[in-house]
């Protein structure tokens, strides 16, 4: 993005948090964007470190905004210049999209053979490889949930929808009716732990499970920003809990809404994760992201 189209941190930080922007890899490209512009305009090591404070603390649970922050941030660590900021940022960005097209590309692969997937949520990187897997050969059917409380899931049926793919939209609770009939789910994530559990949106254990009882391969989508070598397990990761209203527009005098937004898939439910390396089984993630982040993250 160019500098003067990037947004101000402010703006970054507040439609983030409103999830105006959402999803793992946007959020982290529109901080690394909005961290760009700031030090375009010759802010000072001061400022920067206070703006990417407060993206950091806009939402938890998904390590590519700390992978994301800590990358451009970098710059200030190496050579002390807001010029090398603005490089790494758009860099960053520049990467992060050439990586989502090559794990649409792998993903589409390992989705080869399945006349009907199912996904979850809203994940640019699943979309894409299950695009690339429509384009190689049509697809009968992508089965969409809807992904409640959100229901991102609308979002992804009118994105497949519009490339051409026939979509059908089912509720959470249909997944293991859908999953009769299925015969690969893809979803995206927003953080692979250490040890290669994922943490995606609420539902996606669930759906894991319901996935391994009914023999039906579980693949993930993502980019090696996505891998947290921080967390050993999925467990460690911090889970987002969001507003009561999402789930209950009107209070019910005595009823308490837990809304935890996020859920950890464990390794041994997942089949391959579709990385921008290439399909990786989940317990090597960690020296995918080691080989690419490992000497340019802060
Ligand atoms: C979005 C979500 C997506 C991942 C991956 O949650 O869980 O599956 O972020 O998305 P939310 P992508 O709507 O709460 O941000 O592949 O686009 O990075």
């Amino acid at each position: 993005m160019p500098p003067r189209e990037a947004p101000t941190v402010e703006d970054a930080a507040t439609a983030i948090e409103t999830m105006e922007v959402r999803g793992a890899a946007k959020i982290a490209r529109h901080a690394a964007s909005a961290l760009g512009g700031l030090a375009h305009r010759d802010a000072s090591a001061g400022e920067l470190r206070e703006a990417a404070d407060r993206l950091l603390a806009t939402r938890p649970t998904a390590v590519s905004l700390r992978n994301a922050i800590e990358y451009v941030m970098g710059g200030l660590d190496d050579e002390g210049s807001s010029e090398t900021v603005y490089a790494r940022a758009e860099r960053f960005v520049h990467d992060a999209l050439r990586a989502r097209e090559r794990v649409g590309r792998v993903g589409g692969r390992l989705l080869q053979g399945a006349s009907t997937v199912l996904t979850h949520c809203n994940s640019q990187a699943a979309i894409t490889a299950i695009e690339a897997r429509h384009a190689t050969e049509p697809l009968d059917a992508a089965i969409v949930l809807e992904t409640r409380p959100w229901r991102q899931g609308l979002i992804t049926a009118r994105q497949l929808a519009e490339a051409g793919v026939p979509v059908r939209f089912m509720v959470d609770a249909a997944m293991a009716t859908a999953l009769e009939e299925v015969d690969a789910v893809i979803t995206g994530c927003d953080t692979i732990a250490a040890n290669g559990d994922i943490v995606n949106k609420i539902g996606t254990a669930l759906l894991s499970l319901a996935a391994q009882e009914a023999g039906v391969p579980f693949y993930v989508a993502a980019e090696s920003f996505k891998i947290d070598p921080r967390s050993a397990t999925g467990h460690e990761v911090p889970i987002e809990e969001r507003e009561d209203t999402e789930v209950l527009e009107e209070p019910i005098p005595g009823v308490e809404v837990d809304n935890p937004v996020f859920d950890v898939t464990p390794a041994d439910r997942i089949d391959q994760i579709a990385l921008e390396t290439g399909p990786t089984p989940p317990n090597q993630a960690l020296s995918v992201f080691e080989s690419i982040w490992g000497t340019k993250t802060a």
